[in-house]
């Protein structure tokens, strides 16, 4: 096993990265080494369904199936290794109808189809063991010693970016929207991957693609998520228990809890949001079943206290899952690419077996008095302020925004996240994104002339809306991107992240800082790159960093 792709990383050997029996997360030897071998696989499929699309003989199921695979494998989803024999012996059915197809699409033209080396002549072993042995020549950092820590520092950045694309295209995916561009632009850079690339330089510029797919990609969620469920709209959402059976639903993906309401809308049981789930609120088509009564707990990485006291059934539907503990095993649930050996799945959204077990559990003897939190400032609630917003800008009510955007994890450094919102000046608005925000989302940060200085826009996976936000101000102030008093900061844990922070550059965005730590596949080299092409920043002091972030505009 060797896996360097998140922030929780092991950084104590000489070559940073988790090896031995597991890593950080939990992640087993064997369940890191079939991941790796199903994205081998998966390169497989992408090197002929590219040659097919290129034809017009598109497969979209199997580009749906790559996404899906692909999500499996990010950090804290999948644990369960039986699962990753099942999509590995699946990746390669996949792959022979796609080859197949893709040779008769060639004739039908008069072409001789192609045979590509490399994984797409990758054959599944018999047993596991023997997909274990084969594992072990695609890892991730494979061909080190022949081509340098640059080469596959730059690698693994593409992969881990074109992990958290598959992620976001996955979600939208579910509520049926996909395209051609997004489809094809995986497979495309899959396919890519699958060659062994060495050129430092058309690395870097392929990176930025990424980001720019991952635009269309973000885009294209945003749409899935406002056209089911309506545009989000600021709401204030309990955070106190209400008597009832209950259920908390975690993760990012809304047509789970979408479908979940509508599953137990008769069924006398309460629901609630955990982690991700919060802005969920936001969306009025979600807000209208009264059964959604709040919201429980924090960051994900608090989990194993808060699922221990929560007096129903837990439903995961994406990352970010930990070790469940005994106290709770028995009535966690994962569901879409989640897993962990032992725990019950829902494969084919009947959520019948939690709502069973709701019924079965005891739920809140009493309810609580009311607390509540906002959420729900997504762009069109944002830019419906626009007018109020500029002019607070040019009386000088409103002097800077923060965006702090991104993820909370158990690695030391957090805190950094908190102290730089407490730390921010009280002209100034904070824009939030993802789950490190629940640090400090129950602090009054108070309102300005009216507009309350702490907009949360949603999850990670929002933050198209953000960068929405920040297009309109530049376009409100007749300036560029970089001349708005905007500082960005991001706080990454997992690919999507790093989906995200590809996609800023790609998009212009300069000087934003990123922490706790960098990513450990970033060699210096590749970093001083970053920062001479970029001028990106690590994160220091939060409180030099506010004053910095202040003086420079
Ligand atoms: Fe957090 Fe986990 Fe949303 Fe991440 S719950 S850490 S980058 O998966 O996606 O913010
Ligand atoms: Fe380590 Fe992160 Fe990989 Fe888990 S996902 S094995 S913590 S690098």
């Amino acid at each position: 096993m060797f896996c360097f792709q998140c922030e929780q990383t092991d950084r104590t050997g000489a070559v940073p990265g988790c090896g031995g029996p597991v890593g950080n997360c939990g992640k087993d030897a064997p369940t890191s080494d079939l991941q790796d071998l199903l994205v081998h696989a998966v390169k497989g499929i992408a090197q002929y369904a590219a040659r097919a699309r290129a034809l017009a003989a598109p497969d979209d199921d199997a580009a749906g199936f790559i996404l899906f695979s692909v999500f499996n494998t990010l950090t804290n989803v999948n644990f369960s290794q039986t699962r990753f024999v099942g999509l590995l012996r699946e990746a390669a059915a996949v792959r022979d109808r796609v080859r197949d197809a893709y040779g008769e699409a060639a004739r039908a033209r008069g072409l001789t189809p192609e045979e590509p080396d490399g994984p797409a002549a990758w054959q599944p072993a018999p047993d596991t063991d023997g997909l274990l042995r084969q594992a072990a020549d695609v890892r991730v950092d494979a061909g080190l010693a022949l081509v340098g820590p640059d080469v596959v520092g730059l690698r693994s950045l593409h992969l881990y970016t074109l992990k958290g694309i598959c992620a976001y295209a996955h979600h939208a995916h579910v509520l049926g929207r996909h395209s051609a561009e997004v489809f094809g632009g995986v497979e495309s850079a899959l396919a890519y991957l699958a060659t062994e690339p060495v050129d430092v330089e058309e690395l870097l510029e392929r990176a930025l693609d990424l980001g720019r797919l991952n635009f269309a990609v973000m885009e294209l969620l945003d749409a899935a998520n406002t056209g089911t469920y309506g545009a989000q709209q600021p709401a204030a959402v309990r955070t106190t228990p209400v008597e009832g059976k209950a259920i908390l639903v975690s993760g990012h993906d809304m047509r789970d809890l979408g479908d979940l309401l509508e599953q137990t809308k008769d069924a006398g049981v309460n629901v609630y949001t955990h982690g991700e789930m919060l802005p969920a609120h936001g969306y009025p088509l979600l807000r209208r079943y009264p059964h959604l009564v709040g919201n429980y707990g924090g960051a994900w990485q608090d989990q194993q206290q808060e699922f221990a006291r929560f007096p129903g059934p837990i439903l995961m539907t994406s990352n970010c899952i930990i070790e469940p503990h005994a106290s709770y095993r028995r009535r966690i649930f994962t569901t879409g690419p989640v897993g962990w050996p032992g725990v019950r799945h829902v494969a084919n959204g009947d959520f019948a077996p939690v709502v069973r077990a709701a019924r079965a559990l005891p739920g809140y003897r009493e309810t609580e008095p009311e607390e509540t939190i906002m959420v729900g400032f997504g762009r069109d609630a944002v830019l419906s302020l626009s007018d109020r917003v500029t002019d607070a800008v040019k009386r000088g009510s409103i002097r800077h925004f923060f965006l702090i955007s991104g993820c909370d994890g158990p690695t030391p450094g957090r805190s950094y996240y908190t102290e730089f919102a407490l730390g921010a000046p009280p002209d100034s608005v904070i824009l939030t994104l993802g789950c490190a925000k629940y640090r400090f989302n129950r602090h009054d940060f108070g309102e300005i002339d009216g507009i309350p200085r702490l907009l949360d826009v949603g999850q990670c996976n929002d933050a198209y809306s953000a960068i929405r936000i920040a297009m309109a101000l530049a376009e409100a102030f007749d300036c560029g991107i970089n001349d708005l008093p905007l500082t960005l900061v991001i706080s990454w844990t997992e690919q999507k992240a790093v989906a995200v922070l590809l996609t800023l550059l790609a998009l212009g965005f300069r000087g934003i800082h990123l922490g706790p730590t960098l990513p450990v596949y970033l060699t210096p080299d590749l970093v001083r790159e970053f920062v001479d092409r970029f001028g990106l920043r690590t994160i220091n002091d939060p409180v030099a960093d506010v004053a910095a972030a202040l003086r420079e505009v």
